[in-house]
């Protein structure tokens, strides 16, 4: 009896500063949504290409709950719905997106798992893309930024603020990873190199990235990066990583790389079957599932199993509310897409807006339409910029020349017309 008296239940000690029922809540609702499309809105043709984020989740949403500065931004890649999630987007919207549906932040441009979230009410997701390794420099860029409102402006909103990229161990082989690095460092950004290992690059192993597979461990001699490294399956040790790495980014006004070692707990994208690696592997991999290890870290510290299991349902039922909304959204026609490119990018930055979405996209000669606005869009650039009367040298070719053509033809000259390849070169180097 005496011995039953004096026995201390064994318990974890979830840190108070982290809100540990919100973290559960959306590490549900990004399972949720992840299920969602992988059973269901992938079969019936809904989202075409689906990434799932099961076994990033955790760290993103305990790094997502960190940005709360309203000038922090941060700027990920295909595999970081998660973060956005705990940023506060709204849950329409991303999967919506995804749907290539009208409305939301994106109006059905992005290719769906691409996110770009400016938010008035806290930090922002700089638009994202495609393209490994793109991030970076962006990120770098708005670091930079803040440095110039903290030094220069003297504006004490940014004191304390932080820019995050998220990245994948193969994305830290991209220029963009080494020309960001270099940015921050050399300038001692407040910038987070927040890098998700996940031991492949679709196929490759971490090990063709960097030598050893460990980027963390290859930059322990990089002159001005703090180095954080460790487990993002663990909950305590992803969120005192957390912690550290972004109170030393806000504190000493400098870079940091935190590294965290997750599984990915499915292929690549939905089509990826996975036959690279061995059931074993597999095996292991979903061994190292951060939800099972959140739950035995939280029942009963934190919540008891039925509050466990009803912020499972509220996220359920979010989910399925969302979907509701998203499919009830009318499929985004590509005229008011292209439409809504353009004007909403001009009142933000007109003429460079203008010259990135007019002159940039060759026109695509089957759709008679598209054409003609792409000509459109380009003679309306011209003219904040040249002239009205201004002649003009037409260096492009037929493709491009042709929708400007009637309203440039009485003053324009196309002097390399009819010219092979090597002329051309020639009159460019003589003119
Ligand atoms: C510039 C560029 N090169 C190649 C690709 C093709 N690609 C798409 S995802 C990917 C792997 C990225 O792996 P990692 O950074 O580890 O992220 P993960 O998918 O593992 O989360 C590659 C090579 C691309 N999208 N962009
Ligand atoms: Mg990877």
């Amino acid at each position: 009896m005496a011995t039953a008296a004096i026995k201390t239940p064994l318990r974890n000690a979830p840190d108070d500063n982290v809100d540990w029922k919100r973290v559960a809540y959306l590490v549900h609702l990004s399972r949720a949504l992840d299920k969602m499309e992988e059973t269901r809105l992938v079969p019936e043709k809904e989202v075409l290409y689906q990434f799932s984020a099961r076994g990033h989740d955790m760290g993103q949403i305990l790094l997502g709950c960190r940005l709360d500065n309203p000038q922090d931004a941060s700027c990920g890649y295909y595999r970081s719905r998660p973060l956005l999630l705990a940023l506060g987007v709204d849950v329409a919207d991303a999967l919506g997106s995804a749907m290539g549906r009208a409305g939301g932040y994106s109006d059905g441009r992005d290719i769906g798992v691409v996110f770009n979230f400016p938010n008035p009410n806290g930090a922002s997701a700089l638009p994202m893309c495609g393209g490994v390794g793109a991030q970076y420099t962006p990120t770098a860029g708005w670091a930079q930024a803040i440095e110039y409102y903290r030094t220069v402006v003297k504006d004490p909103a940014y004191d304390k603020a932080l820019a995050v990229v998220l990245g994948g161990d193969g994305s830290v082989a991209s220029n963009g990873f080494w020309a960001a690095l270099t940015i921050a460092t050399t300038q001692k950004l407040p910038m987070l190199f927040y890098i998700e290992d996940n031991g492949f690059g679709i196929s490759v192993p971490s090990t063709f990235q960097t030598p050893g597979g460990n980027i963390a461990a290859n930059l322990a001699s990089w002159k001005g990066l703090k180095i954080f490294s460790g487990d993002g399956t663990d909950p305590a040790e992803a969120a005192r990583l957390v912690d550290e790495a972004t109170a030393y980014v806000r504190d000493e006004r400098a870079p940091a790389m935190l590294r965290l070692t997750v599984p990915r707990l499915q292929g690549h994208s939905f089509q990826d079957t996975q036959t690279y690696k061995s059931p074993e592997f597999v095996e292991s991999e979903w061994a190292r599932d951060p939800l099972p290890k959140l739950k035995s870290y939280l029942v009963p510290a934190v919540l008891s199993d039925a509050e466990w299991d009803k912020l499972e349902q509220d996220a359920q039922g979010a989910a399925e509310a969302a979907c509701v909304e998203a499919k009830a959204r009318p499929v985004s026609l590509p005229e008011k897409r292209d439409e809504k490119t353009s004007s909403s990018k001009a009142r933000c930055r007109p003429k460079a807006a203008w010259r990135c979405t007019a002159m940039s996209r060759r026109p695509r000669p089957r759709k008679a339409g598209a054409h003609r606005l792409w000509g459109a869009r380009v003679i309306e650039a011209m003219a904040e910029q040249i002239d009205a009367a201004a002649p003009l040298i037409v260096l492009a070719g037929r493709n491009y020349r042709d929708p400007l053509w009637p309203q440039i033809e009485r003053r324009a000259s196309v002097p390399m017309e009819g010219l092979g390849i090597g002329q051309q070169l020639a009159w460019l180097s003589d003119n």
